[in-house]
């Protein structure tokens, strides 16, 4: 395959960055249609790219014969009609978290796909191209930590939309944490519970934040994970690896650090998860556009998460917000996978 022909779908702040990324930073690729939910959106960012075009109907993007590979950063609730579009065209898709924002929708999804003997769905956890935490899996795959035991997460944001409620920290944040729990231990979780601290004045009106969440995996491991997105400061997600061995520790942010005239020192604080995995980003589509285009041969079009990560993940989140509510452990829900073949 030559140049890979890409749809977006969804060009909000994400969905743009993503066509901006693939027209300039990412080769053997190149946007030649977009869709918005807000059809002026779309015109304008079509206009600015040669050859490009916006398509009003995105069930009508995914089909288009002069489309090849298919990018979702459309908003969650559409995922679902959207990805049995892609599969039922053929259409290899890249498809920002979630994979589907209910439980049962992912694994109607991941059978669909398995149905069809190919991978066509990889899932935006783009923390697994971020160099960081690719080092550590690599020391941890290593064996350089012996066993490992814990992990210690911490998952702040500046801010978060107007439309966040207590489940979306578990749903759109903490999920995060789930994909790195299982990426950097190749198991599954099987138990959530969510503990509830005194809640920051500074928080929209009935939100509980910050909010600890603490995991187990299958084999015994505990992930403890502190989520609190209304500080007001910073982006800050740090991950602090236990083993038997030794621990690492990473996202510190460490970029250049400065002492001021002001009898000060510091660094550049982050501003957003753009900022923080910009670069993550980039690999990531590089990988994804390098896979779909050596698809044909391998019957994978995926670089990277699949959407059984994307089903593991659902469970986990849908056992967390039940956790929210109860303040008990909760067990994960799922199907083995290999009662699914092809998953
Ligand atoms: C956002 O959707 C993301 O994916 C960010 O990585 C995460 O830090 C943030 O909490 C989410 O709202």
């Amino acid at each position: 395959m030559s140049e890979l022909r890409v749809a977006v779908l969804g060009v909000g702040i994400m969905g743009a960055d993503h066509v901006a990324r693939l027209t300039n930073r990412i080769s053997g690729a190149r946007v030649v249609v977009v869709n918005d939910f807000v059809p002026e959106k779309a015109e304008k960012i079509a206009a600015s790219i040669p050859g490009c075009r916006a398509v009003t109907d995105p069930l009508d993007a995914i089909a288009d014969p002069d489309v090849d590979a298919v990018v979702l950063a459309t908003p969650g609730p559409t995922h679902d009609k959207q990805l049995l579009a892609c599969l039922e065209h053929g259409k290899p898709v890249l498809c920002e978290k979630p994979l589907t924002t209910d439980v049962e929708s992912s694994l109607e999804v991941v059978k669909r796909e398995a149905e069809l003997g190919k991978r066509l769905i990889q899932v935006g956890f783009m923390r697994r191209f971020d160099e960081e935490y690719m080092q550590l899996k690599a020391l941890l795959d290593a064996g350089e930590f012996g066993r490992s035991l814990v992990l210690h997460c911490v998952h702040r944001n500046p801010a978060v939309p107007p439309s966040f409620d207590s489940s979306m920290i578990v749903k759109d944040s903490l999920v995060h944490e789930v994909d790195v729990t299982r990426f950097l231990f190749d198991e599954e979780i099987d138990s959530i519970q969510i503990l509830k601290p005194a809640v920051n004045p500074g928080a929209p009106d009935g939100i509980q934040d910050p909010q600890i969440a603490v995991m187990r995996t299958v084999s015994g491991k505990h992930v403890d994970v502190e989520l609190f997105v209304t500080t007001g400061v910073a982006y800050e997600v740090r991950t602090e690896l236990v083993g038997e061995k030794g621990s690492a520790f990473i996202g510190l942010d460490v970029g250049l650090i400065r002492k001021g005239a002001s009898g000060t020192w510091g660094g550049t604080i982050t501003p957003g998860f753009r900022e923080r995995f910009g670069r993550a980003y980039d690999i990531e589509f590089q990988h994804w556009v390098e896979a779909v285009r050596h698809g044909t041969t391998t019957g994978d079009y995926t670089g990277g998460p699949t959407a059984w990560d994307g089903y593991a993940a659902a469970a986990v989140c849908a056992a967390g917000v039940e956790a929210l509510e109860t303040g008990l452990p909760v067990a994960v829900d799922m199907v083995a996978r290999e009662s699914i073949p092809g998953a």
